[in-house]
């Protein structure tokens, strides 16, 4: 019997992995729930279309080296078939001029140990993305009969789901951070609503961050989907445009986790940690100061890096705190450049999923 999917945490020997692809990515047209994520000065406010070719191409380059450095390494890699993203997309609930990109893969494939789920991402551009994902979730469904496919309630996204006065471009960071520390996200609570970039796996606790693409009926949905799991609805103060956990808490092995300085957990949401004897280090600054040309992402994609073991870690080569720190930190480092997939929805972390991590559900948290 074949057992094809496994993974309970971000940590254990990676064995099988699907790393992304850049082709035909487009920047979305604006809509209620990316507005927010765009930074008022960047140039990709108002512009929307296919990206340039040769960033694509640059990205694809990168992506295929990483590739290439994981199956040097004995990881078994796997690629999406990327769609022709530059289509609408027509609901009887919404329409949006074109799609964006089946990358980052981290965003829609949620692995929890022999199950895949497909996000209920609150993006209308990346309504279809799951598509470009499916020819390689219908061969492990062929190879592994113990795979559990599983779709999250699939979001209507109609104009209920958003505020839709939310996003005020004259509004300043630290009115956004008064936002962020209330809770108060572009989404409501109409449906439920998660990218799988949301969720920390650490075996039968999930920290799952609430934020602009995260809602709590998610987190209900969690609970109720896993009665054995703990389900932990985290959120950090210090972060203007929170979207995803994974450039802001980074676990490296068991018992020790980088945490954003600009996004500390609160100290009430450590408690669990500290009584469990695990670490919260704070992650280096990152080595740039701004991020590449057309990215949604901030430089805090100096610490979403990609851990192979217990023992090993992937992170961008020209992060050179953070490649020290891991060092410091015990962790045998392999540097990659990594930029110019940057603006294509993340770094290392976001750019992979997995498929198949050595080891079992633990209970860290007792
Ligand atoms: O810091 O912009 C990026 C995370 C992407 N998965 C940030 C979060």
């Amino acid at each position: 019997m074949t057992k094809i999917v496994n993974s309970w945490n971000d940590f254990d020997p990676l064995k099988h992995v699907i790393v992304g692809r850049a082709d035909h990515s487009c920047v979305p047209p604006e809509e209620p729930a990316t507005s927010e994520k765009v930074p008022v000065d960047s140039p990709m406010r108002g512009m929307w279309g296919p990206r340039p070719l040769e960033t694509v191409e640059k990205a694809n380059i990168q992506l295929d080296n990483l590739a290439r450095v994981l199956e040097e390494r004995g990881v078994k890699v796997d690629r999406p078939s990327p769609l022709n993203w530059n289509q609408p997309v027509n609901t009887p609930d919404f329409r949006t001029d074109s799609m964006m990109t089946c990358m980052p893969p981290r965003d829609t494939l949620l692995t929890i140990g022999n199950e895949i789920i497909e996000a209920a991402m609150s993006f209308r551009c990346r309504y279809w993305e799951y598509l470009a994902f499916r020819p390689l979730l219908s061969q492990y469904f062929e190879q592994d009969p113990n795979f559990l496919w599983t779709q999250a309630p699939r979001p209507r996204l109609s104009d209920k789901s958003y505020k839709h006065n939310y996003y005020d471009e004259k509004i300043s960071i630290e009115e956004r951070l008064v936002r962020t520390a209330n809770k108060d996200f572009v989404t409501t609570e109409e449906e439920i609503l998660f990218d799988a970039a949301d969720v920390l796996r650490l075996g039968k606790d999930l920290f799952i961050q609430h934020g602009l693409t995260t809602n709590r009926k998610a987190m209900e949905w969690f609970k109720r989907k896993y009665p054995n799991f703990r389900i932990h609805a985290v959120n950090f103060p210090g972060d203007p445009y929170p979207i995803h956990i994974d450039a802001t808490f980074v676990p490296l092995r068991p018992g020790l986790i980088i945490n954003n300085p600009h996004r500390k957990l609160p100290v009430e949401q450590r408690k669990i940690f500290e009584k469990n004897g695990w670490q919260i280090v704070d992650a280096a600054m990152p080595a740039h100061k701004e991020p590449p040309p057309l990215c949604y992402s901030s430089v805090w994609l100096s610490m979403n890096c990609l851990v192979l073991d217990h023992k090993t870690v992937i992170v961008e080569a020209s992060e050179t705190n953070q490649l020290e720190q891991m060092d410091k930190l015990g962790m045998n480092v392999i540097p990659i450049h990594f930029r110019d997939a940057y603006a294509f929805g993340g770094g290392l972390h976001c750019s992979t999923a997995d498929v198949y991590r050595e080891g079992s559900c633990e209970d860290y948290f007792p």
